[in-house]
């Protein structure tokens, strides 16, 4: 994205990051979509989740770290995403041993956990924050953003 406008035709140069992957890569995939974003370069996103450094696990969404999920979607809310005409799209899978007839919860259950966030993004106090900004206190501010995510 940094070397998108040193390229001969810059508006065909855009990215797609997946949480997995930056992860993998030792970033933070909030970050790497606020960069983006800044750079109006987020062509779209792949929501999942991983925990640590192993195979690529395309995990549900949230279902690893759940205070990065809240981070990424509240990137893509601040940015009003959906109004670029761009998707949010889920790459996660199946466990291997689950049964068949329970092998697409994975989808439904990153949707469902996706829009709770956007919910708990648009819910949080702006007051709290804007407090918490203004005095510097940051302790302040991850306690309000973790009790709000426990449903405190
Ligand atoms: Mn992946």
């Amino acid at each position: 994205m940094a070397i998108a406008h040193g390229t001969v035709d810059p508006k065909r140069v855009g990215g797609l990051i997946e949480t997995a992957h930056a992860i993998l890569a030792g970033l933070d995939p909030s970050d790497e979509m606020a960069f983006a974003l800044a750079a109006d370069k987020l062509w779209s996103v792949h929501l999942n989740d991983q925990n640590v450094l192993k195979y690529d696990q395309d995990k549900s969404f949230a279902a690893a770290n759940l205070r990065s999920a809240f981070n990424q979607v509240r990137v893509l809310e601040l940015a009003d995403y959906p109004a670029t005409g761009r998707f949010v799209g889920l790459d996660v899978k199946a466990m291997r041993t689950q049964k068949p007839e329970v092998a697409h919860k994975h989808l439904t259950n990153s949707r469902t956990i996706f829009l709770t966030l956007v919910e708990k993004v648009r819910t949080f106090p702006k007051d709290v924050e804007a407090k918490c900004v203004a005095e510097r206190d940051y302790e302040a501010l991850e306690l309000a953003v973790l009790e709000h995510l426990l449903g405190g």
